[in-house]
């Protein structure tokens, strides 16, 4: 039986037992996130006012002056903390060392509540005890009776923070670990290094972070536009040793581990623009302020595991967990081939290639750390060319690097991108602020299994947990960080703390609603994509009609749309009941909510219409399968493809030209065919060579509305226009041809460019 089961046998039992009106405990007053392992609810509640005491012993007073505080925080009651209980009306606490350190018990009864705990397992009781509060409508402070036994499925449940793409103050990250406190994480991955900027004081290497703490400005939108364009505005910051310390006590006081990254031998231009001798070259570089992976590298001479070592000394001073991270990602091999001392290295140890190299890198400071009994954790990519047996993996190519390690004795963290990325967009893009790209709802996050089913009993004993990564690239601001973060790392927590068992999404869903208000009262700003209306842009090519479908799964209230029209004059709100016609060019709002206004949620969708739009539509060759979302419709849909782009509202060619057929449906007046397409260099798209519009009455004799060239097309951009004298036309021929192969030195270099196209316009 699942505990869910389990939950409503109990709740039913009193149910029937009692009478509704003598039990007014309702499922969702146990709204615990992570979901406890196991949960008893019992009749009655536990009132908490100024009279109640807080009983702890001295060696459990952090703990329970830390509750007392959070109290305070969220309901405005200060209680007094003792070490001895009073007779009744108390929250007694008791440590018992007998118990694994993470499990509690929780007995909530009218009189009294008590929390027994191992190590950290109290400091847990008292987080979920904290869930539990809840102000009733006369503004009494109660807690709903409950039996709980608790303790996590893995002890490594991680969150991750980039503070080097973007960073975060000191108050900030205080914040960012009472967020983790709170669902019973208990690892902060804090990745203080990387080529955008150093963030750690280093006493020796004081110009790390008085250089590479800081970059001259910061790219502008999404790298995979066009063009690089900085926003010239000079961007950094640090930590100090004396910050670092503070951070490390608070995590430790709130039961978290922090394990520091310090990058190497990629990701590393902003300890190299302090120190150039750290690169092959040796050359002057700048900190990056754009993003990506880079070739300008940690050289493998001698000097720069000495500057390491020194970095790594200063680190274990700081930091006393047991792992310290070397990231080993994404080191391109491009300056160690030309490099004559790492080349030298490679012949004198015999070693095959660069791979090897990298993996001759990490072993020598896993040596290091390890003589100072710290243990190296690296991500995946440190497995390439072997890894010694007591270095940790972090899989996030995917879980095939984690399966190799686990089954070669090495403990992992599992954090796949595919789950595990709370960088990637949580919704339709098109309804989410800019983010890396990706797909990863709070569903999906919930449904991560981080034990891989290829493992034996005996090798699943190296999956240490899993951990939630969230990299800055695109999250420039503390409000950002918290809608990335919030509530997917809810979700991630259940995984990494409940029993397999007992999961259940919809459960979850409706006890995170619970959590929203929390959320409201804390002053998070958290995402609603759960709550996300989708949009459907039906192009009806009988009725040459566009209409806007909107659907939302959960929850199933009703949804409102306004329109703002052309000139700005905007409608009354309405109840949407069926998709809504679009007759001209506008711009329609759309919003759900219920009485409480926490399950809101609004969408926006231009339309920009022409005499295309909703016309019948054909094309002589079919898109790639990967970009063929609504083909052709797409094309005459009244929308615009958005930048970034994603794959929803673009066509995509790469082997065969465009040639789309147009029917208007009857004979009219046509000077105009604008061409929307894609110039995103970066990611092989570009702008076609040849573009070609021919119109006919009859379908049966065409002639030439236009002709452009690779240079005209250059110089218009992605709005590529074809004009003309007023003709008479029913019919329009629009063929585009792509750049084909890729020239030397461009993105994609011997491949074939991708043609996309987002819509055909006809004026
Ligand atoms: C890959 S994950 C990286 C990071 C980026 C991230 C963006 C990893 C080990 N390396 O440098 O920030 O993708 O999602």
């Amino acid at each position: 039986m699942n505990r869910f089961v389990k939950l409503g046998f109990a709740l039913s039992l009193f149910l029937f037992g009692t009478g509704f009106s003598v039990f007014s405990q309702n499922i969702d007053d146990y709204a615990i996130i992570p979901l406890p392992k196991s949960m008893v609810p019992v009749k009655g509640y536990f009132v908490i006012n100024q009279k109640t005491v807080v009983a702890a012993p001295k060696i459990l007073n952090s703990d329970a002056s830390l509750f007392a505080d959070m109290l305070k925080e969220l309901y405005g009651l200060k209680l007094n903390v003792y070490d001895e209980a009073t007779k009744i009306n108390f929250i007694r606490m008791k440590l018992n060392p007998t118990l694994k350190p993470d499990a509690y018990s929780l007995v909530v009864n009218a009189s009294n509540v008590e929390i027994v705990g191992g190590k950290n397992g109290v400091f847990y009781g008292l987080q979920t005890l904290l869930q539990l509060v809840k102000s009733d409508s006369a503004g009494q402070l109660r807690i709903p009776c409950v039996n709980i036994m608790d303790e996590p499925r893995f002890g490594w449940r991680g969150m991750h923070l980039d503070v080097s793409r973007h960073f975060f103050p000191k108050a900030f990250i205080k914040k960012y670990i009472d967020y983790l406190a709170a669902y019973k994480m208990n690892t902060f991955h804090w990745h203080l290094t990387d080529d955008q900027g150093w963030r750690i004081e280093i006493k020796k290497y004081p110009k790390l972070t008085q250089i590479g703490g800081w970059r001259k400005g910061t790219l502008i939108g999404h790298s995979s536009s066009e063009r690089f364009v900085s926003d010239s505005v000079a961007y950094g910051g640090f930590y100090t040793q004396e910050d670092i310390r503070e951070i490390v006590a608070y995590a430790e006081a709130r039961h978290i581990t922090i394990v520091p990254e310090i990058e190497m031998p990629g990701h590393a231009m902003a300890a190299i623009s302090a120190y150039p001798f750290l690169s092959c070259s040796g050359k002057q570089i700048e900190v990056e302020q754009t993003w990506g992976v880079f070739e300008d590298v940690f050289c493998t001479k001698d000097s720069v595991f000495g500057f390491l070592e020194n970095v790594l000394t200063e680190v274990m001073g700081l930091f006393p967990g047991t792992y310290i991270h070397v990231g080993g990602d994404e080191c391109p091999k491009v300056a160690w081939k030309k490099c004559p001392v790492c080349q030298a290295r490679i012949k004198e140890l015999g070693l095959k290639d660069e791979y090897e190299l990298q993996s001759y890198f990490i072993k020598r400071i896993e040596k290091f750390l390890s003589k100072h009994n710290r243990k190296l954790i690296g991500w995946d990519e440190i497995l390439q060319g072997g890894l010694s047996a007591s270095a940790a993996v972090m899989s996030w190519q995917g879980v095939e690097g984690g399966i190799a390690a686990a089954k070669q004795g090495n403990y992992v963290v599992m954090t796949p991108g595919s789950h595990c990325y709370f960088d990637h967009y949580q919704g339709d893009p098109t309804n989410e602020p800019l983010a890396i790209g990706g797909y990863t709802t709070v569903e999906k996050v919930y449904s991560y299994e981080p034990i891989p089913a290829e493992l034996t009993t005996e090798q699943q004993k190296y999956i240490l947990g899993a951990q939630g990564n969230l990299w800055t690239e695109y999250v420039g601001s503390e409000k950002q960080v918290e809608y990335m973060i919030f509530p997917r790392m809810c979700a991630l927590s259940e995984v990494v703390w409940s029993p397999k068992e007992g999961k259940n999404y919809s459960d979850f869903r409706s006890r995170l609603l619970k959590h929203f208000h929390l959320f409201d009262k804390k002053g998070i700003h958290y995402a609603k994509s759960i709550f996300e209306i989708n949009k459907n842009v039906i192009a009806d090519t009988i009725k040459n009609q566009l209409s806007l479908e909107l659907t939302q799964v959960f929850p199933s209230g009703d949804l409102y749309y306004w329109i703002e029209d052309e000139n700005g004059y905007i409608s009354e709100r309405q109840k949407y009941v069926t998709p809504i016609v679009v007759k001209n060019s506008c711009t329609i709002f759309a919003e759900s909510r219920d009485d409480n206004e926490v399950l809101k949620n609004y969408v926006v969708q231009k339309f920009y219409l022409t005499k295309s739009s909703g016309a019948s539509v054909r094309l002589t060759n079919p898109p790639s399968d990967k970009y063929n979302y609504k083909s052709p419709y797409t094309l005459v849909d009244g929308v615009s493809g958005s930048i970034p782009w994603n794959g929803k509202e673009w066509l995509g060619f790469v082997d065969t030209p465009m040639e789309a057929l147009i029917d208007l449906g009857k004979v009219i007046d046509v000077s105009e065919v604008l061409i929307h397409a894609l110039k995103a260099e970066a990611s092989w798209i570009y702008l076609p060579k040849v573009v070609r519009v021919e119109v006919s009455v009859d379908g049966e004799e065409y002639v030439k509305l236009g002709e452009l060239n690779e240079s005209e097309i250059t110089q218009m951009g992605r709005m590529i226009k074809v004009k003309n004298n007023q003709l008479k036309a029913r019919y329009i021929k629009v063929y585009v041809e792509g750049l084909g192969l890729i020239g030397k030195g461009r993105a994609g270099e011997g491949h074939n460019a991708w043609l996309f196209i987002s819509e055909i316009g006809i004026e």
